[in-house]
């Protein structure tokens, strides 16, 4: 890695040193909001989007420039990775697998990835992004986390209860855990690729766990993820990421990461108490404070970077991702806020 990258704002966050002022990004900062995102994604099926990596790499880029952020989120969608093991995709508009996974005998049909480079057009869009990135900007890369994949794997779709889900993982915890294995290992290797082709760091996004309770995110779901962290190289860096629910941060910090991602529902002085402070923060503005007026952000804005009590190692981010109705002019202030209150 470069020392412009080593040493940017963002990654001596993540390493908590103290820096000029609070990195920024947005989760979901290149999506439907931004009007130039919707002139590139125009006249293409999503699927079609996420694969050219041309178009992937301009709303990468775009997005980063015109909020001013400390980084680049990859382009790229959670459930993608499933089209390799055996599942039909589609989108309309959220995602869809037309052939989920619902017993033990479905593992038939499903496959661990064997050649990672099904993904050629991720890999693809991160080397031209990285080409025309900043020198200090660094390059997030992401997957989803194996529980949230296979929700989507076993539900077919998004889900309020987990019906499906839950009930494969009750009734048959021998195939519930071959099945995270395989998504496991396939998830390492795209990390690792996204990694190796010009990532500095990488994302999980463990978006749908915060449905399960403490004893069961132990048994079903914590070795997975920890196995998938433990399988990255030592150098690099994640940031560990779960929604939904604060009574598991103290096992999402267990599963590993060097920036464990805070949702609002916690405050964040009890959240990066409850995580420990030898590890770094990501959060945690709730996205709808967005759509309030500019004095009302600025006020919520101050309290979360109060909360840190001026300990190096926060990274400013929503507690979620940012909507698809937002004003990009409220995006662009919060950016510009973070970094005039967060100047030490
Ligand atoms: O029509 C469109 O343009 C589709 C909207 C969209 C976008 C912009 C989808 C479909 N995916 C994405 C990009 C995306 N997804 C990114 C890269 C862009 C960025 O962050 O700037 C990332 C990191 C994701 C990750 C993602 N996809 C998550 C995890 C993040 C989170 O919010 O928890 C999840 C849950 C998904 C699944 C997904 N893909 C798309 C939608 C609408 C959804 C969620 C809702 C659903 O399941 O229906």
């Amino acid at each position: 890695m470069t020392p412009e990258l080593q040493n940017s704002r963002f990654l001596k966050t993540v390493r908590r040193e103290p820096t000029d002022t609070t990195p920024i990004w947005i989760m979901r900062q290149a999506g439907r909001y931004l009007p130039e995102y919707q002139a590139v994604r125009s006249g293409h099926t999503f699927l079609e989007f996420c694969k050219r990596p041309d178009l992937a790499a301009q709303v990468t880029l775009d997005a980063q420039r015109i909020l001013g952020v400390d980084a680049a989120i990859l382009f790229a969608d959670l459930p993608t990775i499933l089209e390799p093991m055996g599942f039909e995709l589609d989108y309309q508009p959220g995602p869809q697998i037309g052939n989920p996974l619902r017993t033990g005998k479905d593992l038939d049909r499903i496959r661990e990835v064997e050649d990672i480079d099904a993904m050629s057009y991720v890999f693809e869009t991160v080397k031209l992004v990285r080409q025309d990135l900043p020198a200090d900007i660094p390059l997030i890369g992401f997957c989803g986390s194996p529980f949230t994949l296979a929700s989507y794997a076993i539900e077919g779709a998004g889900s309020k209860n987990y019906i499906h889900t839950k009930s494969l993982m009750y009734r048959d915890p021998g195939a519930w855990h071959e099945f995270l294995g395989r998504l496991s290992r396939s998830v390492v290797k795209h990390l690792r690729k996204q990694l190796e082709t010009g990532c500095q760091l990488v994302q999980l996004f463990d978006s749908w766990a915060g449905c399960l309770s403490p004893d069961d995110y132990r048994e079903y779901v914590l070795p997975h993820t920890r196995s998938v962290i433990e399988a990255l190289p030592d150098d690099a860096y994640v940031i560990n990421f779960l929604t939904g629910n604060p009574a598991l941060l103290p096992l999402l910090r267990e599963s590993g990461g060097d920036v464990i991602g805070l949702d609002w529902r916690v405050d964040l002085r009890e959240g990066w108490k409850t995580v420990g402070h030898d590890v770094a923060v990501q959060g945690n503005l709730d996205p709808v404070v967005l759509f309030a007026d500019l004095d009302s952000i600025r006020q919520r804005t101050k309290a979360v970077l109060d909360a840190t009590d001026g300990r190096p190692g926060h990274i400013f981010n929503l507690g979620h991702g940012v909507m698809p109705d937002m004003n990009p002019d409220h995006v662009k202030a919060l950016v510009k806020m973070v970094h005039e209150m967060g100047a030490r």
